[in-house]
């Protein structure tokens, strides 16, 4: 039989998490990841991806499990250095093993390399198991309408700098995808979802992640051009966010928290949204009209959890 292959859009942790069960529920399966790029950011000059990053590092066994980010036997000494000279931002941990990915990546970025080479060159070394996709080669950078507490005015800051600096405790009132519209999605993406017998969008933040994905220049019409079905999965589980910040930015976008409010976001795909199916936690109800709405365990909790919730979003693929 050809083996089955699955398109998942994803973000970072969560994302991550998701692929692995995806992997083990569908063994032989082509499985190909579209990651957010709207959260990577320059720091003491070099190119940072956290998504690719996480999920690289996550399915590749190298990640640290209980931050979910960076590398595990981690060490900061050049964060330490970097500090006692007072070299800002000091508030971005980037741990010595994490920085020779960063620097790699930067070099070949310098050297004209475009990101979907640089990130398929990484991955040679991490085998993910899954082909790593950047949603563009171009830089889409997310950033935070904030109000400015000295002068209360409006001001933009990185995404990064609101995630990490200030916990997203500061009231947001816009995100801006800086560069989207000179992005196209990057080379593969296209071909991925035209090939695809599903299209699965991992329990990401809707907004800052899987959002930024599917805003890219066609990327959206490339994922509705699919043949396969579009399954979701729920980011709000028993009515709240699991991990992450998605409670912080649902409400910037005007989207209520809760797996029904996540649902009618995407929309039903015969109504021109994104849906076929959308899987919420067991506990929660969602009513999403024309969407098959199925209620399974959706918390990611152990490998055996997460293969399950993978196979239950197969199942609704119709696969
Ligand atoms: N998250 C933090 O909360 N604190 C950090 O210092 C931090 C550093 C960092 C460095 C590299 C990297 O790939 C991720 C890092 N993250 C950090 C996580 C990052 O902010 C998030 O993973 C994503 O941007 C959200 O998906």
């Amino acid at each position: 039989m050809v083996c089955m292959r699955i398109v998942v859009v994803a973000g970072g942790v969560g994302g991550a998490r998701f692929l692995r069960g995806v992997l083990a529920a569908e063994p032989g399966a082509e499985v190909t990841a579209v990651v957010n790029t709207g959260d990577d950011v320059t720091m003491h000059g070099l190119r940072v991806c956290p998504d690719l990053d996480t999920v690289m590092y996550t399915l590749g066994d190298g990640i640290d499990p209980g931050r979910g980010w960076g590398r595990r036997d981690e060490t900061w000494t050049v964060k330490s250095e970097l500090a006692a000279y007072g070299a800002e931002p000091t508030w971005f941990g980037l741990g010595d093993r994490d920085l020779a990915t960063h620097l790699v990546r930067t070099r070949m970025l310098d050297a004209g390399y475009p990101l979907s080479q640089v990130t398929a060159a990484l991955a040679e070394r991490w085998q993910p198991g899954v082909t790593l996709l950047p949603m563009s080669d171009q830089r889409v950078e997310t950033h935070v309408v904030v109000t400015d507490p000295d002068t209360g005015r409006p001001q933009a800051i990185h995404f990064q700098e609101w995630w990490v600096r200030h916990r997203a405790a500061l009231d947001a009132s816009a995100f801006v995808q800086v560069g989207v519209d000179e992005a196209r999605p990057a080379p593969g993406v296209l071909e991925a979802f035209a090939a695809a017998d599903a299209v699965l969008l991992a329990p990401s933040n809707p907004v800052v992640s899987v959002g930024t994905v599917l805003g890219v220049p066609g990327l959206r019409e490339g994922l509705l051009a699919s043949p396969a079905r579009v399954v979701g999965l729920s980011p709000i589980v028993g009515g709240d966010v699991v991990r992450g910040m998605a409670d912080r930015c649902l409400p910037v976008v005007g989207v209520e928290v809760s797996a029904e409010g996540v649902g009618r976001h995407y929309g039903s795909r015969a109504d021109g949204g994104l849906l076929d199916a959308w899987l919420v936690h067991e506990t929660d109800r969602a009513d999403v009209p024309g969407v098959d709405v199925r209620a399974v365990p959706l918390l990611m909790d152990s490998p055996e959890a997460t293969a399950a919730m993978a196979r239950a979003a197969l199942d609704a693929a119709g696969v």
